[in-house]
């Protein structure tokens, strides 16, 4: 019989392991990407309430959610990319349950984005990181730190201007070096979607979804807390709802981390 359980849950009691919750609150005032005019665009969260302890369920209280499945703290399955279309087990409800479970490895590039939000993360930086910390194993969840999430104002979040949104993302390069050469679960980001904000205009369009959904891999979107977690070290459960041919969901990203 494997022990390796019972010390985790031991260890959390003890206080050697914590779990980070990387997810950000659902619900009306949860920001929601905007994609250029001729798209069509995913609708935000709304919470209608069905009773609540009165006439319509004088015991009960329950609501009616309705949102976009790219909504919020999200999970990206290979369908929801058009290169990642005919893949095997590529919707939410396919997908083997062991591929949502991994190391995390934490590239903090906060320090680069905050002096420049359009930032992108190559190959070389990420070598740079595994000199330090070494490589970044398969299967591993590739979570890029850029405190993205402390923009608390949706305005500054988004960071739209003139000429669209501005946030950090991935270089084509790095996606693919990532996707093919290390064989990651997928990549995680702070930021509304896991492609920079620009991404639309570049070649291709969104390489991070083209590329990393096109291997048959996962995005998260909209995490947080990451800095509550090391370089290495971590695990993190990203469990998508079972939604049937589903693209992707709401989900809670949960991380057990040493303390
Ligand atoms: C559709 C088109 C472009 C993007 C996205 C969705 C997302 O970021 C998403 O939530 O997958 S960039
Ligand atoms: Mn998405």
């Amino acid at each position: 019989m494997s022990n390796v359980l019972m010390q985790v849950v031991d260890e959390l009691r003890a206080g050697k392991l914590k779990v980070v919750d990387l997810t950000q609150p659902l619900g009306p005032d949860t920001p929601v990407i905007d994609l250029p005019a001729m798209f069509a665009s995913s609708p935000g969260c709304s919470i209608e309430t069905i009773s609540r302890y009165d006439d319509k369920g004088p015991a009960w209280y329950w609501n009616t959610l309705r949102f976009g499945e790219h909504t919020g703290t999200h999970f990206d399955a290979p369908v929801h990319w058009i290169t990642g279309k005919d893949l095997p087990d590529n919707t939410c409800e396919t997908i083997p349950v062991h591929r949502f479970i991994g190391p995390a490895c934490v590239i903090d590039v906060s320090a680069e984005v905050a002096d420049d939000p359009d930032f992108l993360l190559t190959p070389q930086r990420i070598e740079q990181w595994e000199a330090e910390y070494g490589l970044i194993p398969g299967g591993a969840w590739v979570l890029m730190r850029t405190d993205w999430s402390k923009r608390t104002d949706p305005s500054e979040f988004l960071n739209a201007k003139e000429d669209g949104p501005h946030s950090p993302g991935f270089a084509k390069e790095a996606s693919e070096f990532l996707a093919h050469k290390r064989d990651v679960l997928g990549v995680g980001v702070e930021t509304i979607g896991t492609d920079a904000g620009q991404a639309g205009g570049f070649d291709p369009p969104f390489p991070n979804h083209h590329t990393m959904h096109g291997a048959g891999k996962f995005g998260l979107a909209s995490l947080c807390n990451l800095d509550q977690l090391p370089p290495t070290g971590a695990i993190v459960i990203a469990a998508p709802l079972k939604v049937v041919k589903g693209s992707g969901s709401p989900l809670r990203v949960l991380a057990i981390s040493p303390t």
